[in-house]
C-alpha cells in the first residue's frame, strides 16, 4: 500500500485544488480509464470539480464501451475545452496523471501546458520525457494503476458504485494478464477490496472481451517462435497485415508463459508504412537498453519501439545484432 507512504503529501495538494483535470495515456486503456474513474471519483465525494481529458478518437472496445454508458455521468472533455473549465486563480487548478508519466504519451500536451500544478500517479518506470514540473507518486512494484487508486479509495473510504468498482478490477485484470504477472499479495486484496464494493469479476470478462479475428491474427504470430540465447522469444509477423500496437504487445505478453524465456520480442507492421516492436520482460533481461538503441522506449518489464520506411526483416535484422552484442 505503498502510496499511502505519500498519504500527506497527496492531501496536501487536492486540499489547495478545487478544480481538478484528470488524464491518462494516449490510446486508454482499462487501466488508465478505470483509475481516471476512480480518482474522478474520490475527487467528487470531496466537492472537486472534475473533469476528464480524452482526445482519443479510437478507442478499444473494452473502453468504449464504459464510455458509452458512463455518458452523462462523468464530466468527459477534450483539450479544446480546458481553457473555458479552468479556474481564473491559477493555483487552483490541478492537473492529475494517470498511468504515464511521459510528456509524450499524454492524452494532451494542451493540458501539460495550461495547467502548473500537475501531480502524476504511476506504475511505471520514470525515464528521459518524464514531466519534469511534477510531483510524482510512481510505484513500478505495484500491478497497476488501478490498484493504486483502489488503495485511495479505501483509505478515504469513498463508496462507490459496483459499476465503478468493476471498471476498476478490470484495469487489475488487464495488466496483470489474469494475475500472471506483476501480481502481489496487495493485488489480491485491492481485487477482493473491489469484490466488496461489488465489483463483478463475470462483468470483467465480458469487458476484457476480444474479437474472434483479432485473436486469429495473434495465434498467426504464435506459429513460428523462435529463441534468441535460450531465454528470449521472438516472433514476427508477414507483411500482409496490419496489426493494432496492443495486439503485438499482448503477442509478446503471451510468449513469457514459455518455460526458460525471460524476455520476447515480436515485430509487425502497425500501419502502411510503419513498423512496430514490443517488448516484453520478467525483470531479469534489460529490454529498455535494447529498446533505446532502436529508437525506442518502455520500462524493465514492458517497452515498444517503430520505425518508418524500413521493412519487417531488416528491423529483425538490427534487432538481432543488438541481442547478439549483448550476450
Ligand atoms: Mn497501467
Amino acid at each position: 500500500m505503498s502510496i499511502l507512504k505519500e498519504r500527506r503529501k497527496l492531501n496536501r495538494i487536492l486540499k489547495k485544488a478545487n478544480t481538478i483535470f484528470l488524464m491518462a495515456h494516449k490510446n486508454l486503456d482499462l487501466d488508465a480509464l478505470g483509475s481516471s474513474i476512480g480518482m474522478y471519483q474520490i475527487l467528487k465525494k470531496r466537492r472537486k470539480k472534475c473533469y476528464i481529458i480524452i482526445d482519443d478518437k479510437n478507442n478499444e472496445r473494452g473502453v468504449e464501451k464504459v464510455l458509452k454508458e458512463l455518458e452523462g455521468c462523468i464530466n468527459i472533455i477534450t483539450s479544446e475545452e480546458i481553457e473555458e473549465k479552468i479556474n481564473p486563480r491559477n493555483n487552483k487548478n490541478l492537473l492529475i496523471i494517470l498511468d504515464t508519466n511521459k510528456t509524450d504519451l499524454v492524452q494532451s500536451k494542451e493540458a501539460l501546458k495550461k495547467i502548473d500544478q500537475k501531480l502524476v500517479i504511476d506504475h511505471h518506470e520514470l525515464g528521459k520525457t518524464t514531466i519534469k514540473d511534477a510531483t510524482i507518486i510512481d510505484d513500478c512494484k505495484v500491478s497497476s494503476t488501478c490498484e493504486m487508486v483502489t488503495s485511495l479509495i479505501e483509505y478515504y473510504d469513498v463508496e462507490i458504485d459496483s459499476y465503478y468498482a468493476t471498471i476498476i478490477l478490470s484495469g487489475i485484470v488487464l495488466d496483470t494478464n489474469n494475475y500472471t504477472l506483476n501480481t502481489t499479495a496487495e493485488t489480491y486484496y485491492s481485487s477482493y477490496y473491489l469484490a466488496s464494493l461489488g465489483a463483478s469479476a463475470k462483468k470483467v470478462q465480458y469487458l476484457l472481451k476480444q474479437d474472434i479475428e483479432d485473436y486469429t491474427e495473434r495465434q498467426k504470430l504464435l506459429s513460428d517462435i523462435e529463441t534468441i540465447n535460450k531465454q528470449i522469444a521472438f516472433t514476427k509477423a508477414t507483411p500482409y497485415t496490419i496489426y493494432r500496437r496492443e495486439d503485438l504487445a499482448k503477442v509478446a505478453d503471451t510468449l513469457l508463459f514459455f518455460n526458460n524465456i525471460e524476455a520476447s520480442f515480436v515485430i509487425g507492421k502497425i500501419g502502411k508504412d510503419t513498423i512496430g516492436l514490443s517488448a516484453r520482460s520478467l525483470g531479469n533481461f534489460n529490454i529498455l537498453k535494447v529498446l533505446e538503441k532502436l529508437g525506442g522506449g518502455g520500462d524493465a518489464t514492458g517497452g515498444a519501439a517503430k520505425f518508418e520506411n524500413t521493412t519487417i526483416s531488416k528491423v529483425e535484422q538490427e534487432l538481432k545484432k543488438i541481442l547478439k552484442e549483448g550476450e
